[in-house]
């Protein structure tokens, strides 16, 4: 059965994903949305801020429990939702680069995803993407978009991709992963820096890197394209 999104709208929140993360463990259903017109304290990866001045930006958060499948393909469902509504709505085409970006072709960044578990079966996705607004050297889809065109067009598609399955779905992550088969510069969270090709992206999301001495297989990091 099509899964059916219950929104909740916030004019001012810490972060959608925390709220809906706190939500997951007391027991929300899958397909819980929450929507914010600005965040006191949104959240990037590895602590990092996401920024967005009220009332200008896409900030939502969507509870998925992809039974038996990898966490990483409930980011991915909704990063390719993001593609598909920036498109749709903005006509504006976009690429996903690793591990969470949605890039338009310059390489700026227009969305980044956000996705946290709680180890037990929910993953709280979230998305922020530039709508009306965007940081010096990112995009954002242009002023005269609709945040809530935006959002409708992001659910639709995403239970678009629910309902084609999660093969499906990493089928598709990959094609539009633009990092793959580019040569790339890896950054590891203790800080090790190397280079390489970047060769594919395995079932649990991981980045596969061949370097010119082996294979290594990343899965947090963070990576420029280079060349
Ligand atoms: C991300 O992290 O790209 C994930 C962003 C997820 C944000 C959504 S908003 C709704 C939900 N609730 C939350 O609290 N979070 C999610 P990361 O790859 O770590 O990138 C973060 C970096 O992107 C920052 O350190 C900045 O350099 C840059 N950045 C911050 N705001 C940006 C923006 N609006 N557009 C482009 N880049 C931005």
């Amino acid at each position: 059965m099509p899964l059916s999104f219950d929104v909740r709208r916030f004019e001012s929140i810490d972060s959608t994903n925390t709220w809906v993360m706190a939500e997951a463990r007391a027991g929300a259903a899958e397909g819980l949305v929450a929507v914010a017109d600005h965040q006191t304290a949104g959240r990037g990866r590895l602590g990092r801020v996401w920024e967005a001045p009220p009332g200008a930006n896409l900030l939502m958060t969507v509870l998925l429990r992809p039974s038996g499948a990898e966490p990483h393909l409930a980011l991915a469902a909704v990063a390719l939702a993001g593609r598909d509504a920036a498109s749709s709505v903005g006509g504006v085409s976009c690429g996903l680069k690793w591990p969470n970006d949605l890039v338009v072709d310059d390489g700026r960044k227009l969305a980044g995803v956000l996705a946290e578990t709680d180890g037990a079966g929910a993953v709280a996705v979230g998305i922020g993407m530039n709508v009306g607004w965007a940081p010096e050297g990112a995009a954002c889809l242009g002023e005269g978009v609709e945040r809530d065109v935006v959002l409708a067009a992001l659910l639709s598609s995403l239970g678009g991709w629910l309902d084609a399955g999660w093969p499906a779905v990493a089928r598709a992550y990959r094609e539009a992963c633009v990092t793959v088969g580019r040569r790339v510069r890896v950054e590891l969270v203790d800080g090790e820096v190397f280079e390489g090709m970047a060769a594919d992206v395995d079932d649990a999301g991981r980045l596969l890197v061949e370097t010119s001495v082996c294979l290594r297989t990343v899965a947090v990091g963070d990576v420029t394209h280079v060349r």
